[in-house]
């Protein structure tokens, strides 16, 4: 089981969404607008649609935080639904034709739905605002170990970013903070703009592959014990758990794929001092599910929004007769969001993980463990009278 237990609920165009996380220890600092600045993050972006416009997400905590700190007790937050004052009196006609590659059809076999409302309702990315809220006291309990999870975009469609792999991840992380692309490229910025805008006049949606990284985690995170224990199945699952992301990778997986093993494996040297580093960052800073200490490169593909103003081929459940898809509005490209979202997962999963590695049940406790730890990977051991040491984020040759 989690340590750090994460619950969300709430319909898109109901009230309110309620989150709880569990299990996070005491005493980690929350500043009331470090939640607000994360679901601010997740609503900018070039190609939102007409709801994001409507909507100032704002977190109100109502439970386990105090004085501005955790106290370990479950942390409960509500993010209000501003478009809920729009629907709560409306009389809204069933819905009866599934939108293809949405959950409308799906859902409707599961739960025996008739109007296919009540799937779309709790199958919107509304829902992915109470993950971000809650990956947000899980990037400030990170950041009490150095530990930064970010985010950008490489692709909007056929439009790719080019990155120079000299590009260092904070530069990356920067420079996707100033556009509302999330996109490191100036040049392709631009490009994938007008590819959105074309997108739109033409009545289509567009997917797109954003990058999720975690800068300054410890080796040593996650286990090879047992197939759940395994970092890397948790990272791609909490990813591949984002709406409409289809295909996730470690490092350049699939690259990886096409090549012989010499030329995939990071070579293992030992610095002069004696640390143990890796030569280059393919493995994506897991090897056998465990963290090597190199950054975590997480890449994720998300197929187009399948709510497209063309319609599409479909069946009215009503009356089983062929017939097209309706539309009454959607993004037309949400990839920058999804990735903010990916940090959001990601940050759930690592602290989740460090808390079961270090234990306690307070910052207080966990600090000098922290750096008990890491002096336990510092200490030299000796092989063959050489010394050597784990390399730790961070340290210098
Ligand atoms: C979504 C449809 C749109 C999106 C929504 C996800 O909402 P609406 O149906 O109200 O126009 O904007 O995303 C959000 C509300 C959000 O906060 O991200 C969908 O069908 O998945």
């Amino acid at each position: 089981m989690s340590a750090l237990r994460l619950l969300t609920a709430g319909e898109s165009h109901g009230p309110q969404l309620t989150v709880i996380l569990e299990g996070m220890i005491a005493g980690v600092p929350v500043p009331t607008d470090a939640l607000n600045r994360e679901l601010a993050r997740r609503q900018i972006s070039f190609g939102a649609g007409g709801r994001m416009r409507i909507e100032r997400d704002q977190a109100r905590i109502t439970a386990g935080v105090m004085a501005g700190r955790t106290t370990g007790a479950p942390i409960a937050l509500e993010i209000a639904n501003l478009d809920y004052s729009a629907w709560a009196d409306r009389e809204i006609a069933p819905m009866t034709i599934p939108r293809p590659g949405h959950a409308d059809l799906t859902a409707a076999v599961k739960y025996g739905y008739r109007d296919l409302r009540l799937g779309l309702e709790r199958a919107s990315a509304r829902e992915t605002a109470a993950r971000v809220a809650a990956g947000a006291i899980c990037k400030l309990y990170l950041a009490q170990f150095g530990i930064v999870v970010g985010s950008y975009v490489t692709a909007i469609g056929e439009v790719e970013a080019i990155l120079s792999e000299d590009l260092p991840y904070p530069e990356r992380l920067e420079r996707a903070e100033h556009n509302d692309l999330r996109c490191p490229d100036p040049a392709a910025t631009e490009a994938m703009r007008q590819h959105i805008q074309q997108m739109a006049e033409q009545g289509d949606t567009v997917g797109g592959v954003f990058e999720v990284v975690a800068l300054g985690v410890p080796p040593g995170l996650g286990s090879h014990v047992h197939f759940d224990r395994r970092l890397s199945g948790r990272l791609l699952g909490a990813l591949g758990s984002i709406p409409a992301v289809k295909g996730v990778e470690i490092g350049p997986a699939f690259a990886n794929a096409r090549l012989p093993g010499t030329q995939v494996h990071d070579p293992i040297v030992r610095d002069p001092d004696g640390t143990l580093r890796r030569r280059s960052n393919r493995a994506g800073g897991l090897e056998g599910g465990i963290t090597t200490g190199e950054p975590i490169v997480l890449r994720a593909a998300m197929k187009p929004i399948s709510t497209t103003r063309t319609p599409l081929p479909s069946v009215d459940l009503s009356t089983g007769n062929p017939t097209t898809s309706r539309y009454e509005r959607s993004d037309v490209c949400a990839v920058p969001r999804a990735a903010v979202v990916g940090e959001a997962m990601v940050a759930w999963v690592l602290a989740d993980e460090l808390i079961r590695k270090l234990g306690g049940d307070s910052l207080e406790e966990q600090l000098p463990r922290f750096a008990a730890l890491r002096r336990s990977h510092l200490a030299d051991l000796p092989m063959d009278n050489t010394p050597w040491r784990f390399g730790y984020p961070g340290d210098t040759s």
